[in-house]
């Protein structure tokens, strides 16, 4: 075996962001650059000789020379066996499924999920640990430190493993077992849901859906699932072909970037059911004739239905959502009886929870539901979910969602994001909320009364890890809130996000729309934050 130990310097830049680290591919084109990152990682870690590594990615450009390498540096590293998706594919669930069933000591998925991909826009790596979900801090902290120190890496010298052709083949010392990306997942998906019901439904002719894959990783899992398995007419599953560069796309479902599924949704003749996910798969957006399901609503809705569906009939042990997350699914905990979590942004925060049988359900407002069947957020997971609570229920969407906020009221929920911001001026406006935050309390906004400010801090409860500085929250006397934070997936400047979130327990104006609903606590970030004034924005890039 011919392992070379490569000298190098560091990149003083690899500090990884809210899930791994994000650049630009030509940043990641740099010589050393990726090599650099996943010697990082695996000198980061202990006791992986022998033993398992799961790789794969989304596809996008850069995936199969990037995996090359990795596959190479696994094998110079000393991991006994690397699994890796055909075709260097595997969504982000489907990697976490995979490293679950297979045992795995952890895994390194490729992606930067819904940002665009090409040969100048977005790439990403990320470690996963055993039980299949991202890197704890701690992890990415050391990940990180040794980055910084680093001064050589080993890869073995070797020609290309052909990443198409299924089966093992040896690589040095070790074994590279090429896997079909899509079985294990739909094996995992077929033990939780009722298939049968969801399959009368598919073919009973008097229901039509569409998913949208937006050209991205979860193409081939949808046709599997959707047109195969389920028996759904072909052409259920439009931008079905993963393509390196998402067909040009911003592989982002939600109403701006998944416009092509909205026009169909919300145009004539609309199907009764759509859905899209992101670039991993691991987001989705739920939509019904002409309606909209916020990611907010839609971790309440599945909630409080899980009973409904095989693989949550015994109930939930808990619920959790990320601290931006509206609060309309603890609204759904507080009547099953069961806890409510709150963490800060980013999947990994739900891992302990999950692991520790705290919790069932996770949701994010960032378009991220999952369960405790793997560790990641899984974007047809939450398809097939509420396709299984549609077959049962014979109700549409709409209804459905309706009814959910006439039993529990609505929290009216919307996210204003303000994309490439200058990043020294964004610090500036956070700092300026900064220093305000003791003085508001008490204070009044019109009709709203702030009862605390603070800047979000979580205590993890099976670790005791602490985790500050994770958002500012402005939470009013009658339950709204505003939260700020800067994004931390973002690649180009700094991206603010502003939550807004109100509670309307009056089911006369729940038809209201939410900007119009949330119109004051809109102008009220404003007031505070000096939002237009510090960003030199008239409007935010995208409104979700
Ligand atoms: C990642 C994290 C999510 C987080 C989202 C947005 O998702 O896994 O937990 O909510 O980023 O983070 P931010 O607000 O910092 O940009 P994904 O789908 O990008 O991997």
């Amino acid at each position: 075996m011919n392992i070379q130990t490569i000298t190098t310097t560091p990149f003083l830049d690899q500090k990884p962001g809210t899930s791994g680290l994000r650049k630009k591919v030509p940043t990641f084109q740099q010589p050393h650059y990726l090599e650099n990152f996943v010697q990082a990682i695996f000198d980061s870690l202990e006791g992986f000789q022998g033993q398992t590594l799961v790789v794969g990615g989304d596809g996008r450009y850069y995936n199969r020379e990037a995996i090359q390498i990795i596959l190479k540096m696994a094998v110079a590293n000393g991991f006994g066996q690397v699994l890796v998706g055909q075709g260097g594919i595997l969504s982000t669930p489907a990697a976490s499924c995979v490293i679950r069933k297979n045992h795995a000591f952890g895994g390194i998925i490729l992606s930067a999920s819904h940002n665009p991909g090409g040969p100048t826009e977005d790439f990403g790596i990320k470690y996963n640990i055993g039980n299949g979900g991202p890197a704890p801090e701690k992890v990415t902290e050391a990940i990180f430190a040794h980055s910084k120190t680093i001064t050589q890496y080993k890869i073995l010298d070797a020609p290309d493993v052909d990443l198409d052709t299924l089966g093992s083949v040896s690589l040095g010392n070790s074994t590279v077992t090429v896997i079909d990306a899509v079985a294990d997942y739909a094996e995992l998906m077929e033990s939780l849901f009722d298939f049968d019901r969801i399959r009368q439904l598919l073919t009973s002719g008097s229901f039509r859906m569409c998913m949208d894959s937006l050209h991205a990783v979860t193409g081939p899992y949808a046709y599997a699932l959707f047109e195969g398995t389920l028996g759904a007419p072909v052409g259920t599953v439009q931008n079905g072909i993963p393509l390196e560069d998402f067909g040009g796309g911003h592989p982002d479902p939600n109403l701006v970037y998944a416009h092509d599924l909205v026009e169909v949704l919300f145009g004539d003749n609309a199907p009764d059911f759509g859905a899209a996910s992101d670039g991993d798969g691991d987001r989705n957006m739920i939509l019904g004739r002409h309606f909209f399901v916020t990611p907010s609503d839609s971790l309440a809705v599945l909630a409080a239905n899980a009973k409904l569906v095989p693989g949550y009939k015994d109930g939930l042990a808990g619920i959790a959502r990320s601290m931006p997350t509206s609060q309309a699914a603890d609204r759904v905990a507080k009547r099953l009886g069961i806890e409510a979590y709150e963490t800060p942004t980013g999947w990994k925060f739900f891992g302990n929870l999950l692991d520790a049988g705290k919790a069932t359900l996770c949701g994010e407002e960032s378009f991220g539901t999952g369960s405790n069947h793997v560790r990641e957020k899984d974007g047809l997971w939450a398809v097939l979910f509420w396709l299984n609570i549609l077959a049962v229920r014979q109700e549409s969407v709409e209804q459905i969602v309706t009814e959910h906020w006439q039993q529990y009221g609505r929290n009216f929920y919307s996210r204003h994001d303000y994309e490439g911001v200058d990043s020294d001026r964004a610090a500036t406006l956070m700092k300026n909320v900064h220093d305000q935050m003791h003085t508001l309390t008490g204070k009044r906004f019109g009709a709203y009364e702030v009862e605390y400010a603070d800047d979000f801090s979580y205590t993890d409860p099976i670790d005791g890890s602490v985790s500050t500085n994770q958002g500012v929250r402005i939470g009013f006397t009658d339950g709204s809130r505003i939260v700020l934070r800067l994004s931390g997936t973002g690649t180009q400047g700094a991206t603010l996000r502003i939550y807004l979130e109100s509670y309307e327990p009056n089911i006369a104006k729940h038809h209201l729309d939410p900007q119009e609903a949330l119109a004051d606590l809109i102008t009220i970030a404003d007031d505070i934050a000096g939002i237009h004034t510090h960003t030199g924005m008239a409007k935010p890039t995208v409104i979700t």
